[in-house]
């Protein structure tokens, strides 16, 4: 811990302001997490790397730096780690998903901004989290009007960026996304000093695909009837996932599903039978937002799937593997990312297919569509979702909901009154 302290002095954190961030977190990783019964013995991994949040990964991040290598840090699914591995540097997904940043957000953002947004921002310019203190270079990208506007406040105290998203799925768009991730390889290399090669990428997206197959392996689990994992559980390896270091992250958790296959050949699940089985859907749960599984799963029921970007849009799905130069590469990144389908395009019908494809394969009896406040993408979007769920005769609450704390007995009664009709 000393070791810690002084790592975060020298990231020039504000140290005083952190202080209060760490004494909050055990308490909530606690109340969350282990106060949960006949959890799998391969949590103690993710559990070790939650307590240390700010130690663990950061004091690698920072070893990889002084052996020349950079870090950039990321904001968005779309955006392919793959290239910047190539380069032989780490990117680290950045989104803030704790109140406490928020307050730093609001003081350049207007109010009416998601949490997401002002949380990531407000970490930043807090100095409060050594991941955006470590990172050299943010990359963005042109989801939503906010976080376009954040980058350009962001840019002028970090080099910034922006990733051009196309909002619409035609070919040529595909062809303008492909174009983007090889200006991103450019940039990349110019500020690595190392050249992607063919053979670096194809490694790369071996690396990823390795990643996405071990979540997979995860999900897969859950759809199980005997549930061998819970939801709360399986949010935080998502949100790992984001900034571990891919190749041990894929050890660990096809580590885990090990376990997890054998307790469903042993019949073991974490939840008598009967539970209610629900999906959530809608937009990102960034660590440390555990607020909706934590309710969710001490209401009587149980979270079986995340259609969200910390969930299933983030490891559906791979990248062909079988391109030999770096055009057929790059054609196949820019493929599969564009296949995730996020409110931020339109039509967005393909996720209205996963989100109806997804209820059938967790066996889901409701869902829970989650909306931050404040954004218009997503809330808009719901109109479409909930009204196919109707359609489909599948059972959905809507909610909207930030970081505090405020709504919660709220959220509690309402979700319990759901679960109850299910
Ligand atoms: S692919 S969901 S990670 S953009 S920041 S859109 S919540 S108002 S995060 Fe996202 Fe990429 Fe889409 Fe996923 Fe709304 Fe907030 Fe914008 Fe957000």
């Amino acid at each position: 811990m000393a070791d810690n302290q002084k790592m975060w002095e020298e990231l020039g954190m504000n140290l005083e302001l952190h202080d209060q961030l760490c004494q909050v977190l055990p308490q909530a990783v606690g109340d969350v997490f282990l106060s949960q019964e006949n959890r799998p013995d391969g949590m103690d991994y993710y559990d070790m790397v939650v307590a240390d949040i700010h130690g663990i990964r950061p004091s690698e991040l920072i070893e990889h730096q002084k052996k020349g290598g950079k870090v950039f840090g990321t904001f968005c699914v779309y955006v392919p780690d793959e290239v910047i591995f190539a380069a032989d540097a780490i990117a680290t997904g950045l989104c803030g998903g704790s109140q406490f940043w928020v307050p730093g957000g609001e003081k350049v953002l207007p109010n009416n901004t998601c949490p997401l947004i002002k949380a990531s921002v407000g970490a930043r310019l807090d100095r409060t989290c050594p991941f955006f203190r470590i990172a050299d270079m943010y990359i963005g990208e042109t989801t939503c009007d906010g976080k376009k506007k954040a980058w350009e406040i962001l840019s002028e105290d970090v080099p910034v960026h922006v990733m051009d998203l196309p909002q619409m799925k035609r070919a040529k768009d595909v062809k303008a996304w492909a174009e983007e991730i090889k200006e991103l390889m450019h940039v990349v290399e110019e500020f690595t000093g190392n050249k992607v090669t063919a053979e670096k990428l194809a490694e790369s997206i071996k690396l990823i695909n390795n990643k996405r197959r071990a979540l997979d392996r995860l999900y897969a689990c859950r759809k199980n009837e005997k549930l061998p994992i819970s939801g709360t559980d399986a949010l935080v390896i998502s949100q790992i996932a984001f900034y571990d270091d891919p190749a041990r992250f894929a050890q660990m958790t096809n580590k885990l599903c090990d376990e997890l296959e054998q307790r469903i050949k042993d019949g073991v699940s974490v939840v008598p039978e009967g539970t209610k089985r629900i999906m959530l859907t809608g937009t990102p749960l960034a660590i440390p937002n555990w607020k909706l599984h934590n309710i969710v799963e001490t209401s009587g029921a149980v979270v079986v799937c995340e259609e969200m970007c910390t969930g299933t849009r983030y490891f559906e799905r791979f990248v062909d593997e079988s391109g030999t130069t770096i055009d057929e590469q790059i054609d196949a990144i820019a493929e599969r990312y564009m296949g995730i389908n996020c409110a931020c395009f339109t039509p967005n019908h393909g996720r209205i297919d996963d989100i109806l494809r997804l209820a059938k394969e967790y066996k889901v009896d409701g869902i829970i569509d989650v909306n931050l406040k404040f954004c218009n993408l997503y809330d808009t979007e719901g109109y479409f979702v909930e009204r196919a769920m109707k359609e489909a005769g599948i059972p959905v609450l809507g909610i909207e909901t930030d970081y505090t704390d405020s709504d919660a007995q709220q959220l509690r009664t309402r979700i319990s009154a759901f679960v109850e009709m299910l």
